[in-house]
């Protein structure tokens, strides 16, 4: 099977690369090493080093034997993209090749249409691209479960049935999404739904819940194979960040009364979802919607968890609530279903504690790296556009034991 995957130097990106390789796909893909540019952009870096492309590439040849065929180049660039498909000729497209941070749309205006454009505009070039030269492939489009935001209902997966003045149908349940970012990825979704109606492609939309998590199996060979792992405020998600903190003593920073409640995964679990969607794609002209996500947990108990596994490990971990730089729900319902990923066989490997414990072990060798980064670990970016450092709240208590 010929995977290619839009955005292959990234967090997942790179980490599916290596979980195909090992299975004997064959894989090709593009990037231009934006993420890269954004932290430094930002002034922070992977809390893990990283291998430069050159080197990775060198690793990947050395340790599976054959070529890593990425392509750098834009997926805004509609030529680049066709004549990559067409030379490539694959079975599924994996589309990573996005902006991922709510905060960085959030900063200015230049970054929330740039965030707009680039992901929207990417995501349009592959549907028209698979639709010129590959329409039999399967294309797996990262969505997010932040599309549908804090409903205070139940979250299906993608549709529901809905009864209005005495007639029924089955809806695209209302998206409710919390960012500029979240938002791309709303019009991405009816993008690409609308062009499985009319061109007749097969998508698979994954509405996927936070990831966290420091490697996978197939990482453990060489270094030079190792991911990136982000701790700074815009790509540094929740359990990431809370986990570099605690290796430098630095207070977890719950933002706000903590009460958000999101679906978390492990980036090993991840790889086991994805294979599962790539082995069962959907019927020609379908457009399929998968919630991909573990555990549900709010900011309060993921850092609680976080403090204690790392007391069990000899680190003195506190919390501190953080006036919250997001305008979001701070205590609301959350129940998403995720069916469709235990029909297909999904059996969790990891839950998030233990690979808490498996990530504080790993970062605990990089801990100087993130403690001159540590500025970067408090919000200042906020929701209404202003700019300032956070100060902890005075009436929330800072919780130690
Ligand atoms: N939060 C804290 N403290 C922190 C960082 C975040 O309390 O130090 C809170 C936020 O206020 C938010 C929640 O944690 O309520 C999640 O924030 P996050 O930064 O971990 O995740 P988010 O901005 O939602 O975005 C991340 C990825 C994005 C993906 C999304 C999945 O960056 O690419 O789409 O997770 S989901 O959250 O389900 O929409």
């Amino acid at each position: 099977m010929r995977i290619f995957i839009a955005g292959m130097d990234g967090y997942l990106g790179w980490s599916l690369a290596l979980y195909l390789a090992a299975r004997g796909y064959e894989i090709a893909g593009a990037d231009r090493f934006l993420r890269r540019k954004w932290v430094a952009e930002i002034g922070s870096y992977s809390a893990l080093p990283i291998a430069s492309p050159e080197e990775r590439a060198r690793a990947f040849h050395e340790n599976f034997g054959k070529m890593l065929q990425l392509s750098v180049g834009d997926l805004c660039d509609y030529g680049f993209v066709r004549d990559s498909l067409a030379q490539f000729q694959p079975d599924a497209i994996v589309h990573f090749g996005q902006m991922p941070s709510a905060p960085y749309s959030m900063m200015d205006v230049h970054r929330s249409i740039w965030t707009q454009t680039n992901n929207i505009t990417s995501n349009l070039n592959i549907l028209w691209a698979m639709h010129e030269v590959c329409p039999q492939a399967h294309l797996i489009k990262l969505g997010t479960m932040g599309e549908y935001g804090t409903p205070g209902l139940d979250i299906p997966e993608g549709f529901f049935e809905v009864e209005f003045r005495g007639r029924r149908d089955r809806l695209p349940f209302p998206r409710q999404p919390g960012s500029f970012y979240h938002l791309s990825k709303v019009h991405d979704s009816h993008n690409t739904a609308f062009a499985c109606k009319v061109f007749r492609l097969r998508a698979t939309d994954v509405m996927q819940g936070v990831v966290f998590g420091t490697h996978i199996a197939e990482m453990n060979v060489d270094p030079r194979l190792r991911s990136r792992l982000d701790f700074d405020q815009c790509f540094g998600t929740t359990i990431n960040r809370f986990c570099c903190q605690a290796i430098i003593h630095h207070p977890l920073t719950i933002y706000g009364a903590g009460g958000q409640r999101r679906g978390y995964l492990p980036l090993r679990d991840v790889m086991q979802c994805l294979h599962l969607i790539l082995q069962n794609p959907p019927a020609d002209g379908e457009y399929r919607v998968i919630n991909q996500f573990d555990e549900c947990h709010s900011i309060r108990e993921l850092a609680q968890l976080v403090e204690d596994v790392s007391r069990e490990l000899g680190y003195a971990t506190c919390q501190t609530h953080y006036e919250n730089p997001r305008i979001e729900a701070e205590s609301h319902h959350y129940r998403p279903d995720r069916e469709q990923l235990l029909q297909l066989g999904y059996r969790p490997h990891h839950d998030v504690k233990s690979e808490i414990r498996i990530m504080l072990n790993d970062l605990a060798q990089h801990a100087e790296r993130i403690a001159a980064k540590r500025d970067l670990l408090i919000p200042d970016i906020r929701w209404d556009g202003s700019r300032r450092k956070s100060a902890a709240l005075p009436a929330v208590k800072q919780h130690s034991q």
